[in-house]
């Protein structure tokens, strides 16, 4: 396994000089600019490889999926096409771990990003919000059925205490995207997107990506590229939107859709870890050879499915662990350091939620700390 650190390219507040004084191995990137569905070409894949200077791209996070491939809707076979052509090209250029997520509309979800916690700050998610933001701001139809009538109640007076800025804050956040999301929302535009999901049942959306992985895995396993789908962050269905990368049993399905190397999975520790049943050694020990990328981050689980983000080596998962199995892996695995607190520095330039430079180092540091030491105290 061996360190790498995302970067989101030459909008990033992170610059490419400060990013190759890290003690990493390679690069995490994606070219954002490109139109989600398109084809990315080699001219702008190499015009990336140059922004990077002498530094490897390790991993594309992400090709993202274009939710007609989602939804198989008519333009599916033509977008799957276009993905097909996109790895082609990436492995023209010598890249060959992609990275990507099958959550409908939604990336990563938080309904607050500033909460103050010993250390620096840090990106929360509190299931309370996010029930009053699905009954009472986005007014789904039905939603409170989809909850225990208890958490509905606490909710609905976790609403009525809320005033208008935090009910704009959580609003904001749920609809504006965070970074790696491909899109941006005002309410209307959320409705309209998250509509057409309503209507898919999760076996439906299963076959969905089972069709998808049946067409790319071929083309990625001809091109020696390793796929790796991102777990859902959380990993449970937000808003009435299935979500169907959520748990052991999940992943064990999409391993089965198309049993070969290429389709593989991004272990996500934070994202996993958010659900208390999810395992993560136990996932890391059995996956192992099918696992091509890890997000190593932390999280403090709360009442009421609710957890904030933690130190690296703080919180419920319990990293010594998870990377004790993985380095048991015969494949040379990158990983990279998820997240971080915002600290010193990091409030001034405005970096994005989670993607700060002195927070992230520090995690680096006490990820590598871990990793060079386990592996030093491994028997040969
Ligand atoms: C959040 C990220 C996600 C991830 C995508 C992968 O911090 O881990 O946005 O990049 O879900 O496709």
């Amino acid at each position: 396994m061996y360190p790498t650190w995302r970067w989101y390219g030459p909008k990033d507040p992170i610059s490419i000089e400060e990013v190759s004084a890290l003690d990493i191995r390679g690069v995490v990137t994606a070219l954002h600019h490109v139109e989600n569905g398109a084809v990315w070409s080699q001219e702008e894949i190499r015009q990336r490889k140059k922004e990077l200077g002498s530094m490897p791209w390790s991993v594309v996070e992400s090709v993202p999926v274009h939710e007609g491939i989602k939804q198989n809707t008519d333009a599916a076979p033509q977008l799957i096409e276009n993905y097909c052509r996109t790895l082609e090209n990436l492995s023209a250029e010598g890249i060959t771990t992609v990275c990507y997520n099958f959550m409908p509309v939604l990336d990563w979800t938080r309904t607050r990003l500033a909460v103050p916690v010993p250390g620096g700050t840090t990106v929360a998610l509190y299931g309370l919000d996010l029930i009053a933001f699905d009954i009472f701001m986005l007014a789904r139809p039905h939603a409170a059925e989809d909850y225990p009538a208890e958490l509905v109640e606490l909710a609905t007076d976790h609403y009525e205490s809320m005033g208008p800025e935090d009910r704009q804050e959580v609003m904001d956040n749920m609809l504006k995207g965070l970074p790696g999301s491909e899109e941006s929302f005002d309410l209307a535009s959320f409705k309209e997107s998250i509509e057409p999901y309503l209507h898919i049942p999760r076996a439906t959306f299963k076959e969905n990506l089972q069709r998808f992985l049946e067409e790319v895995v071929p083309v990625a396993t001809k091109e020696g590229i390793k796929l790796t789908i991102h777990p859902d962050d959380p990993p449970w269905s937000v808003v009435g939107l299935p979500r169907i990368v959520s748990t052991a049993a999940d992943l064990e399905d999409i391993l089965e859709m198309v049993d070969e190397e290429a389709n593989g999975l991004c272990l996500c520790t934070g994202s996993l870890g958010s659900r208390e049943d999810n395992d993560l050694p136990a996932m890391a020990r059995k996956y192992l050879d099918r696992i091509h990328f890890v997000h190593l981050r932390n999280v403090a689980l709360k009442p009421h499915a609710s957890f904030e983000e933690s130190g690296h080596l703080q919180g419920d998962v319990d990293m010594a662990a998870v990377m004790g199995e993985l380095l048991r892996a015969k494949n040379d695995v990158p990983y990279r350091p998820d997240h971080g607190f915002t600290l010193f520095d990091d409030r001034k330039r405005r970096t994005n939620p989670g993607y700060s430079l002195y927070g992230r180092m520090r995690g680096l540091a006490e990820l590598e700390g871990l990793r060079r030491g386990l592996s030093a105290s491994r028997p040969a």
